[in-house]
């Protein structure tokens, strides 16, 4: 594996490079799968297309995003393999800020994976995490890929899914779930579930979610509600699909 320290900072791929080096490192750990892999090299596509920054209409969704799970009376943000990867101690400064719960939900689901990414969260300053009971599913998705906890995402109201695949994704919004989803590919079926899609790279959006999240702690209900209703998801999602179509 490349050791982190080789990458020179001023490498006008440094940030990509050292997220490479993340997932590879979180393979190793047990904690990604492999198919991890590929996900994040789809994601990497996408990231280059929109210029590798958060294009404004994603700050936008990001800061719909902080108001929803401020507003929210049991938010859950979901963690797989690649985000317990990438964005560790990011996952909780944010649950830390919004009050929201964090919870282990894979789509290839092990008791070794979850005991790994569950001890990497804990080094990571997580008091909390949720999914190992999994003593609830998510109606319409087969066995291992439903199972959650009850009182964690299966009672949630609002739930953060950052880099799903779609069918999970479809199931949580059957269930009534205000969904925010982080998918760098607009067309993807999992933002285009969501009920506020963000098409922005994982360690940039959770970062910044967390940052409007603080500039908002102190808001009155009302303003986040408005902030939540003014929000428009197919513009977000068309936005997103232009700056990738206009390069
Ligand atoms: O850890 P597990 O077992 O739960 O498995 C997780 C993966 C990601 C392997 C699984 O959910 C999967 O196969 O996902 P997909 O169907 O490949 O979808 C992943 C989506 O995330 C794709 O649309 C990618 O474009 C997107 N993506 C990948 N890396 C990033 C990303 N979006 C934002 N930031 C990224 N860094």
């Amino acid at each position: 594996m490349t050791d982190v320290g080789e990458i020179p900072e001023d490498h006008p791929r440094y940030q990509s490079l050292l997220t490479r080096h993340r997932i590879e490192d979180g393979v190793e750990r047990g904690v990604t799968s492999k198919q991890g892999l590929i996900a994040e090299g789809r994601g990497e596509a996408f990231d280059y297309l929109l210029g590798e920054e958060t294009i404004p209409s994603a700050d936008d969704a990001e800061r719909v995003a902080a108001a929803q799970l401020l507003l929210a009376e049991h938010a859950v943000l979901s963690v797989n393999g690649n985000v317990a990867a990438l964005v560790p101690n990011e996952i909780v400064a944010l649950a830390e800020v919004t009050g929201a719960d964090i919870e282990v939900n894979l789509f290839n689901r092990t008791d070794e994976r979850m005991g790994a990414i569950v001890d990497h969260l804990r080094e990571h300053g997580a008091e909390e995490v949720k999914g190992l009971d999994a003593d609830a599913r998510i109606p319409g998705l087969e066995h291992e890929r439903g199972k959650v906890d009850e009182d964690g995402i299966y009672v949630a109201d609002v739930v953060l899914v950052p880099l799903e695949d779609g069918d999970r994704a479809e199931a949580l919004a059957a269930m009534g779930k205000t969904e925010i989803v982080i998918d760098l590919n607009p067309l993807s079926r999992s933002p285009r579930t969501a009920a506020i899609p963000i098409v922005d790279n994982i360690v940039r959006a959770v970062p910044n979610v967390t940052a409007h999240a603080r500039e908002l702690a102190d808001a009155p209900r009302a303003e986040l509600e408005a902030i939540v209703a003014e929000f428009d998801r197919e513009e977000a999602l068309r936005d997103a699909e232009r700056a990738i179509r206009d390069i």
